[in-house]
């Protein structure tokens, strides 16, 4: 589009002011000092060239310099919502689009009586009018459910209430009750120990002892089951020494059983638990596994001394850990043969056999030299499984023996040695109180025979 010219003549000088004022103005945002640019003035000139018209109008030329404006930065915005009234304009055009298509659907899917407005303003009021009927009738439901959740809540409290009240009713008539009969009861009613007599019956006898609790008091063969997951076995039970409840683990008196055996007869056992027997390093270790025990060990010899001794703890490992021994401290009158000294020490020693070699002496099988299965040292300070001889023997010390037993390192004449008469290890609970009479309490005083 083009504008006309000014008519020069007329406007000249307010051209040139609004020039200059433009000119200086978008100078001041430079940073160029105020009175320098006073020195330069106003570059801009008009001048009149060529002769004038009959009015008056003379021809007149702006000269302008070479041009340099800086204009304000807001003005850099104006593309910028160029862009955004473009991308509006473009946003509406393509809604204008779909809204005709919209039309022209909807123009289709009109019925052909013209009735499809009508219709479906009648359709959604009915609609709504359904909407609002579920709604009002839903609050209605939830109200109830309310009420009724109090009323729920209100019933529970006064049942439990009466639940505690008849509770409470009873009990105070029982207490009344039993106190009436306590009132009653002469002086001479049965004590409470005497009530609970005979004692509950054990469904599972783990060792003699559990035995003697139930009133058990004759030594014989018990079967025993020390650990519910093994099987049970029959032990012999010696009710008579030091109160009785002890579980025999080995026993000699005759030599009528060969003791001489292999790491299988060991571990199961062997002989007649009614004169000499082993009873099995599998079960040993079961008896001691499932209660803490002590092991209390009895001699004999040939000239009828008796002596004993007691070791307050007494475990023996599983086949795994070799059946190693587990004695605590001694006590009695035999000596503490099973710990001699730093060098003859049968505690926490593994099982050796002649068929098994597990002892601490290198250069050979102190079972095999002693013929017998024994907690071995490097070799012996006592060995109960040892050969039983009739009477002193001579040769290699593989008899019954106890070696803190009074005179038995004593040489004898010609070499003897001398061997016992009979020998049995037996254990009971640690905390086992055999309940002694007066006549027993006299002659059993605590780890005394
Ligand atoms: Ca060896």
């Amino acid at each position: 589009m083009k504008t006309p010219l000014p008519r020069w003549g007329r406007l000249s000088s307010a051209l040139l002011a609004a020039a200059c004022g433009l000119l200086i103005a978008a100078r001041g945002h430079t940073e160029e000092p105020e009175d320098r640019r006073g020195q330069a003035g106003c570059p801009v000139r008009l001048e009149s060239r060529g002769r004038c018209a009959e009015g008056g109008d003379c021809p007149v030329q702006l000269r302008l310099p070479p041009l340099t404006m800086e204009l304000p930065q807001e003005l850099g915005r104006i593309q910028e919502v160029l862009k955004e009234v473009q991308t509006l304009k473009d946003i509406v055009s393509s809604l204008s689009k779909s809204c005709q298509d919209c039309r022209l659907q909807a123009d289709d899917n009109r019925d052909p009586e013209g009735h499809g407005d009508r219709g479906d303003d009648a359709r959604v009021q009915e609609l709504e009018s359904q909407v609002h009927q579920l709604s009002s009738e839903l609050r209605g439901a939830k109200d109830e459910i309310h009420e009724l959740h109090g009323r729920l809540e209100q019933l529970s409290l006064v049942n439990m209430n009466n639940v505690e009240n008849y509770v409470d009713s009873k009990m105070a008539n029982l207490t009344f009750v039993v106190n009436s009969l306590d009132g009653k009861c002469p002086s001479k009613c049965p004590s409470q120990e005497e009530i609970q007599s005979p004692p509950v019956q054990h469904l599972i006898y783990k060792d003699c002892s559990d035995y003697y609790v139930i009133g058990r008091r004759s030594s014989e063969t018990y079967r025993v089951t020390p650990d519910p997951r093994n099987s049970s076995f029959e032990v012999y039970c010696d009710m008579e020494t030091m109160g009785g409840g002890w579980t025999v683990l080995q026993a000699r008196l005759d030599g009528s059983t060969n003791f001489t055996r292999t790491w299988q007869d060991y571990k199961t056992g062997f002989g007649n638990l009614r004169r000499e027997f082993w009873l099995g390093n599998d079960k040993i270790h079961l008896l001691t596994k499932s209660k803490e025990m002590i092991l209390r060990i009895d001699l004999e010899d040939f000239n009828g001394v008796k002596l004993y001794a007691l070791y307050d703890q007494f475990y023996v490992a599983n086949e795994f850990l070799k059946y190693r021994l587990h004695i605590g401290s001694y006590n009695g009158t035999a000596g503490n043969a099973l710990h001699f000294s730093k060098h003859y020490n049968h505690n926490l020693k593994f099982f050796t056999t002649p068929d098994r070699d597990n002892d601490r002496y290198p250069s050979g099988n102190c079972g095999l030299y002693y013929s017998s299965g024994w907690w071995f040292d490097a070799c012996l300070s006592a060995n109960l499984n040892g050969k039983y001889y009739h009477q002193k023997y001579k040769g290699v010390r593989n008899g019954i023996f106890w070696g803190t037993w009074p005179g038995m390192n004593q040489s004898q004449p010609g070499g003897y040695k001398s061997s016992f008469k009979q020998a049995k290890m037996m254990i009971r609970p640690k905390h086992f109180k055999p309940k002694l009479g007066s006549a027993h309490l006299s002659r059993y005083s605590l780890g005394e025979p």
